[in-house]
């Protein structure tokens, strides 16, 4: 056998000395079809459980839990890549709702009929925290906190630009939103007596 191996590097040697290039024995196969596809993300907002027209209040400056009002919401990611969180607020108005003695008292300068005049989303907040979703016969369920919480911003702010969250909803999946307002203590409180809001929750998801 050795003596096989020998004789046929000879005649390579031989072959390149003569021809000036060297020559490469070449072989190609090809696989089967392979694929490769952008994934997609697609947000979804299930209309199940408690989401839907959200009437929130009367909030009052926060001093205990029972002054937090909680809205949930399930945001499904219906395409199959993972997307962070993004919402803000749309379509705010803020209405005065007339000012009483204590607000024209504590120098609130928008008293008045029209919209644009309530005081209330510069002080409430909305701080939005993840919960895993699962759904049973339909209808979505909240279960353990996922460790995903945002910071709060006031409403006002919401309706300025849309949040960053760190909330992560992965593909073909959902997450549960715990949706916290409040209204924190401070001393101009008294702006906000009898003010409210309306506006809609809007919420985008971005590839990571
Ligand atoms: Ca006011
Ligand atoms: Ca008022």
């Amino acid at each position: 056998m050795r003596r096989l191996w020998l004789g046929a590097a000879a005649t390579v040697l031989v072959a390149a000395a003569a021809g000036g290039t060297f020559a490469k024995f070449i072989d190609t196969e090809e696989s089967n079809q392979q694929s490769v596809a952008a994934g997609t993300l697609a947000i979804n907002l299930a209309t199940g459980g408690s989401f839907g027209t959200w009437n929130v209040g009367p909030v009052a400056p926060y001093t205990s839990m029972d002054d937090l009002h909680t809205r949930y919401a399930f945001v499904e990611n219906t395409g199959d890549v993972a997307g962070m969180l993004h919402y803000g607020a749309v379509n705010l108005v803020d209405l005065e709702n007339s000012c009483n003695d204590a607000e024209a008292s504590s120098g609130d300068t928008q008293c008045g009929t029209g919209n644009d005049q309530g005081d209330l989303s510069n002080q409430l907040t909305v701080q939005t925290a993840g919960l895993d979703a699962s759904q049973e016969n339909g209808t979505w369920i909240c279960e353990a906190p996922t460790g995903q919480n945002d910071d709060p911003v006031t409403l006002k702010n919401l309706s300025n630009a849309s949040v960053a969250s760190n909330i992560e909803v992965k593909g073909r999946s959902a997450v549960c939103l715990a949706i916290v307002f409040s209204l924190p203590d401070r001393e101009d409180n008294n702006l906000v007596q009898g003010d409210s809001s309306t506006f809609n929750m809007q919420f985008t998801l971005t590839s990571k």
